[in-house]
């Protein structure tokens, strides 16, 4: 098969699209396919270098008269540099705005008939193509592409409702690297965190911003924890995490709530813990839950977006509705006090990585679609 260039677009820093942005080029460069990222720095992901893979950073630097530097601009500055210079066959485009836009510009800029894919992560659309001031900036990005993909079917379907799209929108799901995400020995981490023998660990893993609603998942706790000896690992950062703090000294649960903060050792976390709980309101796919399934942990989550695509309910977790702090902690219970239930779930959450979500068919997903557009057949 021929070896294609491939210029990758997405947002390097911490995100679930960044890091199946990374993967997928991971992944393709051990196909033999050559990788240039084109992004403000090296993607979080990306730590062990490899030959197929090449770096392009954008800079822009801040002048008197701008307010806003104009990043977006730049992106689209750089991305056509990089086509031109290193001979690029395509752009894959992860999150619509501004990366889309900036690619299409690109292309016009020089003159170039490059293919660009892009690939709508979640908020592109289910935020900001709600967005009177960005609607038609969304809308123009998937329609100037030559295909777009979305992560789950619930985002393709809200997009397509949403933005009306000129174009077919195609369901390619997110993956994980399996390689990484196993259940691993923790070694002494789950003694040196504090945790005692006879206590059950729910974990939560993301981002802490609103749309999490992650009181819902601490005022579950506190009735979880009224039950059962357990803790509540609470891992990474972000802009709830002054109020979750509150919240958690209210509700009188300060000694059963531990914060890790970001953690590069999620594996070892993951395969101690015993359920994840994911009470979004917004979730295009929830790339934590496969991360957690891998490592044996089944979950409960709410049915936004594409979750009930990934939890299956009773099989490798359970369905709640979104905002219903009782029915977390009634499913989180139900889990973690059957023991023949609770195995159970963990096979069928391992299985069910090795199965619908299996980096090897998804990669095998996005390679097709290179080819396709190298061949203009799409
Ligand atoms: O869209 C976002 O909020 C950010 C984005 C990200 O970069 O993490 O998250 C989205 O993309 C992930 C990877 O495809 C999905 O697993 C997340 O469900 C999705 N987030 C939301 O829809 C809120």
């Amino acid at each position: 098969m021929e070896r294609l260039k491939i210029g990758v677009i997405c947002y390097p820093s911490l995100g679930g699209s960044g890091v199946v942005a990374t993967e997928l080029a991971i992944k393709m460069a051990a196909k033999g396919h050559e990788i240039h990222f084109i992004t403000s720095s090296l993607p979080f992901r990306y730590n062990e270098p490899h030959e197929n893979i090449h770096f392009h950073e954008v800079r822009i630097d801040g002048y008197a008269v701008f307010k806003y530097p104009p990043y977006d601009i730049a992106l689209a500055n750089r991305i056509g540099q990089v086509v031109e210079e290193q001979h690029l066959d395509l752009l894959h485009v992860h999150y619509a705005v501004p990366h889309a836009v900036s690619a299409v510009l690109a292309k016009d800029m020089i003159q170039s008939d490059i293919g660009i894919i892009t690939t709508l992560h979640g908020t592109d659309v289910t935020i900001l193509g709600h967005d009177p001031a960005l609607r038609n900036t969304v809308k123009y990005g998937i329609d100037k592409s030559d295909i777009t993909t979305a992560v789950s079917e619930s985002l393709r379907k809200e997009t397509i409702e949403l933005i009306e799209p000129a174009k077919n929108i195609r369901t390619i799901y997110n993956f994980i690297d399996e390689e990484k995400y196993h259940p691993v020995e923790s070694g002494t981490l789950r003694c040196d965190l504090g945790i005692q023998q006879n206590e059950k660990v729910i974990i939560h893993i993301s981002n802490f911003r609103s749309v999490k609603r992650i009181p819902d998942l601490i005022r579950a706790f506190a009735l979880v924890v009224e039950k059962l000896p357990s803790k509540l690992l609470l891992v990474g950062e972000g802009p709830e995490m002054p109020r979750i703090r509150r919240l958690v000294d209210m509700l009188g649960v300060t000694d059963h709530v531990l914060f890790t903060g970001r953690r590069d050792d999620l594996p070892e976390l993951l395969s101690f813990s015993d359920v994840m709980v994911l009470p979004s309101e917004k979730e295009a796919f929830g790339l934590v839950l496969l991360e957690a399934f891998a490592c044996g942990v089944p979950a409960v989550g709410t049915n936004a977006g594409g979750i009930p695509e990934v939890i299956e309910e009773g099989i490798n977790g359970y369905i709640v509705p979104i905002g219903d702090p009782d029915a977390i902690a009634e499913r989180t219970l139900r889990i973690l006090s059957d023991s023949t239930l609770h195995p159970k779930m963990k096979e069928q959450a391992m299985e069910t990585v090795k199965g619908k979500f299996s980096s090897d068919i998804i990669v095998a997903q996005y390679e097709k679609l290179y080819y396709d557009l190298q061949k203009k057949e799409c």
